[in-house]
Parts: C-alpha cells; structure tokens; sequence
C-alpha cells in the first residue's frame, strides 16, 4: 500500500483543481463566493436539511457575523458545545431567553449560535457530512459571512495512542491511503484533493497547554467508510481477515504516519479546500487500535474525553477574538471598543492570529 501524491486524480476526466485561486472564492471583502453559478440565478435557494432557506429567511441578519462554524458527530456535543463556548467567551443571552437548536425542524442535524460561533452536528459518516457541508458553505455565501473558518471536533481510534489523547489532523487519507476525496459524479470518478490549512495545525498545536493532563499530537487521519471492517475491526457482523491481517494492516497504517482512524477527514478536508474555507479536524482518541477494538472506557471517562477537542478550539476562538478585540481578555463579558486596530496595538500582543 502507498500514499498517493496530493495532486488530484481522476479516471482520466479530472475535474478537480490543484491550487484555488482567492478570487474564484472570495469577493473583494472577503465574503463566501459560491463556485456554483446556479445558485445566484435561483429564485430562492432552500437549504433542505438545515430547515432554512434564502427566500423563507433573513440569513444575513441571522449569520451574518458569523466567523466560526464548529462540527461535531452528536447533536447532544454540539450543543454542550454551544453551552461551553458561551462560559468561554462571555456571550450572554438576554433575561428569559435560551439557545435554541435552529435546525429542529429538519430533524436532521442541530445548529446552535453564539455570537460569531456556529455549533453544528454533522452526523456520522463522508456522506451525512458531506451535505451539510454544502448547505453550510451555501448558508456562509448567502449570509456574506466573511473568511468563515471551519472546525470538525470529534472522536476517532489511535494508532498506538492512549485513549484521550487529541489528535489534530495533518492530512486526511481514505482507506487506501489516497490524499483525495473520491466521489462518482454523473457516471465518473472525481477525485477532490484533501487539504488542511498547514498554519492553522500549528496555531492549534501552539495553543496545547504543557499542563494538560493528556498529549496532544499531529499526523495523518485515515478516513474510514465504515467503522467495523473499514476499520480493519475483528467485532463487525462479518470478519474474513484474520488478527495478524488486521495487525499487519494498522502497523502499516503506522508506518504511512497515520495516527489515527475516524470517518469524515476526507470529506471535510476536500471540500473546505474546494471552498477555499480554512478548516481544521481535531479529534480525540477513544482507545488504541493496537491494543483493542471495542470503546470500553466508562461513559464518565469519555465524556471527559469528548470535551479536550473543544478545549482547544475554544482556546483558539477566544484568543481570535481577544486579539480582534471584540471580547474581554479575561473573558467575561464584552468590553466597548472604540478601534479594535488600536485595542489591539494597545494590547502590545504578538500577532499570530490574522
Ligand atoms: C468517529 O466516531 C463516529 C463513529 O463512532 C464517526 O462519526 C467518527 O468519525
Ligand atoms: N470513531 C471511529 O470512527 N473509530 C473509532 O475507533 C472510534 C471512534
């Protein structure tokens, strides 16, 4: 087995693009360009499985500010999520309001907002998240949402990892190990190439605390079609491989630097990259792939575990806006600021974040 090239492939019908340049998706001020010239002709566009749409509602009004839209697998994530960012960021409701799940009626994913922040759950799987990807980039375009910057924060298995450990992913690879995203569009095979944004892993990985009680670590995510036998398991329905296969298979996951296997890398990555959204996937490991395939740590233990990807990104938010200065730098509560260009020379902080 070998890792393809990042170039992108196909059957030779390619239609995918190596580089995106910045004004095929993005206007002049940074707002969303769709790479779809049907969607600005359309009447109205709904966006089916979001319970939303451009003519039913006012998605500048109600997204516009939005700068982070942050995906998870469980809507019950998402919306603890939802809850930890609003500590974190000091984002206060009014008296007698509650967030509310502004999806409920596509009984399909849930969407909560605070503030610049989108908690959105993607389900499980390349397809479930791959249509709320687009609807959520048609969304981040009809909104004029500008440079939105995406984050997956889920769970996955560890290649020689101890469970609870954070992996933020490198690069996504399928099941093959191909650093692209394949997928069958009117009779041919489109291969879409998987990207993270490289300064985005680092900023994340700056912001790892020495102190945490757990490592956080880079690599290659292995995205997985299935979660038994496209994950090399022993405890599916069915099983024709022996141990040793398996073994032999994750050593040499392994060896390719694969540190860990979850199911929507490669959806995710590819088609942020198409969108030109910078995007980040960050996931913590359930238990080693080596030692084990049954998740036997107890639910208390994992729910721990579930909150140190979030963590990270609500570390990464807050400092965001810090440095944007549109929150406190202790975090509670807004402070009025007159010039953020001048809050944040005054704030004499080193710019990491742009
Ligand atoms: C991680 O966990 C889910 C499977 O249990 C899947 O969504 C993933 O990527
Ligand atoms: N999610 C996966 O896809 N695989 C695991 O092993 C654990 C969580």
């Amino acid at each position: 087995m070998q890792c393809s090239t990042g170039n992108s492939q196909s059957c030779g019908n390619s239609n995918s693009e190596e580089n995106i340049k910045d004004d095929e998706v993005r206007y002049p001020d940074g707002s969303v360009k769709l790479r779809n010239p049907n969607i600005e002709l359309m009447d109205q566009d709904i966006l089916y499985h979001l319970a939303l749409g451009s003519g039913s509602h006012d998605l500048v009004e109600m997204f516009g500010d939005v700068k982070f839209v942050c995906m998870g697998g469980t809507p019950k994530r998402m919306e603890n999520f939802a809850h930890f960012m609003m500590k974190e960021i000091g984002h206060k409701l009014p008296t007698g309001t509650q967030l509310m799940d502004i999806c409920q009626y596509s009984y399909r994913y849930s969407m909560y907002k605070v503030g610049p922040i989108l908690s959105v759950s993607h389900g499980m799987g390349g397809p479930s998240i791959g249509i709320l990807l687009h609807e959520i980039i048609k969304l981040m375009y009809h909104a004029k949402c500008k440079d939105p910057i995406f984050f997956r924060i889920g769970t996955c298995g560890g290649i020689g990892l101890d469970g609870g450990t954070v992996v933020i992913s490198e690069d996504a690879v399928d099941g093959m190990l191909n650093r692209y995203y394949q997928v069958p569009i009117l009779g041919r095979i489109v291969k879409r190439p998987t990207r993270f944004d490289k300064k985005l892993i680092k900023e994340l990985k700056a912001l790892a605390d020495p102190e945490d009680p757990y490592d956080t670590v880079t690599g290659t995510t292995m995205c997985a079609d299935d979660f038994y036998e496209g994950q090399g398991r022993l405890d599916g329905a069915f099983c024709d491989y022996t141990e040793t296969e398996k073994m032999q298979f994750l050593e040499s996951l392994s060896a390719n630097g694969v540190r860990n296997i979850e199911m929507e890398a490669t959806v995710f990555s590819a088609l942020t990259n198409q969108a030109g959204i910078k995007a980040a996937d960050i996931c913590v490991t359930l238990l080693d792939r080596l030692k084990g395939d049954q998740v036997m740590a107890p639910k208390e233990v994992l729910n721990e575990w579930q909150v140190r990807p979030q963590i990270l990104v609500g570390r990464y938010i807050k400092r965001y806006l810090q440095m944007k200065g549109r929150i406190s730098l202790d975090g509670h509560g807004s402070i009025a600021v007159k010039s953020p260009r001048r809050f944040k020379l005054v704030q004499q902080e080193s710019q990491t974040f742009d």
